[in-house]
């Protein structure tokens, strides 16, 4: 990786004591079973980064500023389950040092260990997936820890929402609960979507997407590009209510599989991250400590089952 900050804003903002913000890059492709290539997915989204401008006309911010700390990229990539466990372990150790973790895949199955680490940190989680496929296979090619499984486990833990899906095995339907699905084909009929899914929502919300929930015309460049999908204004709409209403503790955003000859898929990736941290951190000053409300792991708390001497 050639990028030593985050979009190469200066040293001062990007150390780790006083930066706010941790961005972990997980570069893993391991189980993707179509077009390869989500494992380059960090160096454009960082290339993107780097040539964008990081004051923010909507906001009227410069987010950057609250300091954002680029980690070393994971890369274990021995065995699925090895690549979760390690996730899980680093999101862990910079949500216990009150960072906002925000995570860039790499393939969904990334965020099977994202997702383990803040539902361990915070009371009564709901995931917020945006996504084209369901990712709700128990199990898939004999592993848990497959793309295709990326949020069966935040289904039994976490209070799931799943928005944009267009595309699913009827296995799934055995599993997934329609109460809490808003699938695309409904969506473009329905003005209210954006309204039932946060009044759906608990106080804490782990926002996951997966690059493929946007429509193909505006986000190419992904693994397995669905047509039907969300375009900008309304995605950007909606998630700017769900940092205004709810304590969005952190997000990932997964399967960039970039072409060479297609770079706008990268600014939007780029772009999209940036607005989230913009939306996160509105109305906050820069000096302000950033109020993290994770719940410090207590002994006899059967919700954390991790050593605490693990990490
Ligand atoms: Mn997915």
């Amino acid at each position: 990786m050639t990028t030593k900050t985050y979009a190469g804003i200066p040293q001062q903002f990007a150390a780790l004591e006083t930066s706010k913000i941790v961005l972990i890059p997980v570069p893993y492709d391991g189980t993707s079973t179509w077009q390869k290539g989500a494992d380059k997915g960090p160096e454009a989204f960082l290339n993107a980064s780097e040539n964008m401008e990081l004051y923010d006309i909507e906001t009227g911010t410069e987010v950057y500023k609250q300091g954002v700390y680029l980690a070393e990229p994971i890369t274990e990539k021995s065995s699925p389950e090895a690549m979760v466990d390690k996730v899980h372990k680093t999101v862990k150790e910079y949500i216990l040092r009150n960072k906002f973790v925000t995570i860039f895949g790499g393939e969904h199955s990334i965020s099977i260990g994202t997702i383990r680490a803040f539902n361990e940190c915070f009371d009564d989680l709901t995931v917020l997936q945006l996504d084209a496929h369901a990712d709700l296979r128990k199990e898939y090619e004999g592993s848990k820890c497959n793309h295709a499984c990326a949020v069966y486990e935040a289904s039994q833990t976490t209070n799931l929402l799943q928005v944009g899906i267009r595309s699913m095995d009827v296995a799934e339907t055995t599993v997934m609960d329609e109460e809490k699905t808003w699938f695309a084909h409904d969506m473009v009929n329905d003005e209210y979507w954006m309204d039932n899914v946060i009044e759906a929502m608990g106080e804490n919300v782990f926002i996951t997407i997966d690059l493929d929930a946007f429509d193909p015309s505006i986000m190419p460049s992904t693994g397995t590009p669905e047509p039907g999908g969300l375009l900008w204004y309304e995605t950007l709409d909606f998630l700017k209510q769900v940092f205004a209403e709810k304590n969005v503790v952190g997000f990932d955003i997964v399967e960039l599989c970039p072409r060479p000859e297609e770079k706008s898929s990268d600014f939007l990736a780029a772009k999209l991250y940036y607005k989230m941290l913009c939306y996160k951190f509105l109305g906050t000053v820069q000096s302000d400590e950033f109020e993290s409300n994770f719940h410090e792991p207590k002994k006899g708390v059967a919700k954390f089952n991790t050593n605490e001497n693990d990490y």
